[in-house]
């Protein structure tokens, strides 16, 4: 197989470099530093600044109550699920270019963007105790991958994310909390888990697996900062013990061509809902949705994010003489295997 030149894209694109690659399959998580730039997660950060005082609001969220002192407006909100399908702003950081350069080169190039989370980790708030992604959100093949956006820097005090480096190569423990029937249920001798995601480590029974690895390392982040993490690997954050914020935007994507049976709960039509998730870049043959805010993507500007076929020759990620990872075309279909 010989590489041609890369495609042109419409904004600068980062190149995710090989050595990041080997980083990401061996550790299950890859820290790009300073992705996203500070004016654009400024904004970020004065949006939620804005929900705390009541200045704007999320459809569907209501706001704090007029006579809330400061202290109780801070404690307003933990978590809001799903805002890119609410307002506009966590639509455009859902689809981020920079962001989705990477979620190509690591899981790509067909990426299908699922899922947003919007932390607001005020002081005293939760962390959540040793889970694997994969068992909320299931996709086939499972191709999931997060990535956590550092609003405010991260640091053990604030209870930034820890993470068990290998613990990618492990099952999805099924959590015999009776909720949810999900995991790898097919091997033989699995062990259900109980609690996953709960804090104490007495409670969440997969804690005692995880630690095992006796290798969990802190993720420390600043604005900016984006930790990208499979949907296996062991991870968890503490309680936010500091008098700082620590907020972070959080999504989820799998590759296009997996099939996601996954609405974040809510119904829909068919065996997947594949048709509610947006196509960020690349091309597929599930369905997909349209962004609600018209953030540019591969869904509705496919000339631009789209395209994957030259001649009708398959483009695939491979590393360059650079050591970049780049998407070329496969030059001479016959030889290609
Ligand atoms: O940000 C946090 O505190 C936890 C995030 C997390 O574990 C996740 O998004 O899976």
């Amino acid at each position: 197989m010989v590489l041609t030149a890369p495609l042109q894209r419409s904004h600068e694109q980062f190149q995710v470099r090989v050595e990041d690659y080997r980083a990401f399959r061996r550790d299950g998580f890859l820290r790009i530093k300073g992705l996203v730039a500070p004016e654009e997660v400024a904004e970020l950060a004065q949006f939620t600044d804005d929900m705390m005082a009541g200045r704007r609001q999320i459809p569907g969220i209501p706001a704090p109550p007029n006579d809330a002192s400061t202290a109780e407006r801070r404690l307003c909100y933990e978590r809001i699920h799903m805002p890119h399908r609410a307002c506009e702003i966590a639509e455009r950081f859902l689809l981020h270019p920079r962001v989705v350069d990477v979620l190509e080169a690591l899981i790509g190039p067909e990426v299908l963007a699922l899922q947003t989370m919007l932390f607001f980790k005020q002081p005293g708030q939760a962390g959540q105790g040793f889970h694997q992604d994969s068992y909320y959100i299931p996709t086939q093949p499972d191709t999931l991958i997060g990535a956590w956006l550092a609003i405010d820097p991260a640091d053990e005090d604030n209870g930034c994310l820890w993470m068990t480096p290998g613990s990618q190569h492990e099952p999805i423990y099924p959590d015999c909390d009776g909720v949810t029937q999900q995991g790898d249920t097919v091997l033989s001798d699995i062990e259900a888990i109980k609690d996953a995601s709960h804090p104490d480590e007495s409670v969440n029974t997969l804690a005692r697996i995880a630690l095992e690895y006796g290798n969990e390392v802190k993720v420390a982040a600043q604005p900016g900062d984006v930790v990208f993490f499979g949907g296996h690997v062991f991870h968890r954050s503490h309680q936010n013990g500091s008098q700082r914020s620590r907020r972070a935007f959080v999504s989820h994507y799998c590759n296009a061509r997996s099939r996601v049976p996954w609405n974040h709960g809510l119904p829909y039509e068919g065996a997947a809902a594949n048709q509610e998730h947006i196509l960020a870049r690349g091309t597929t043959h599930l369905p997909y949705a349209q962004p609600r805010f018209g953030t540019p993507c591969a869904a509705n500007a496919p000339e631009v994010y789209g395209e994957r076929f030259d001649n009708h020759r398959v483009k695939s990620m491979m590393g360059d003489d650079n050591g970049f990872m780049v998407l070329v075309p496969h030059e001479d279909a016959e030889h290609d295997h």
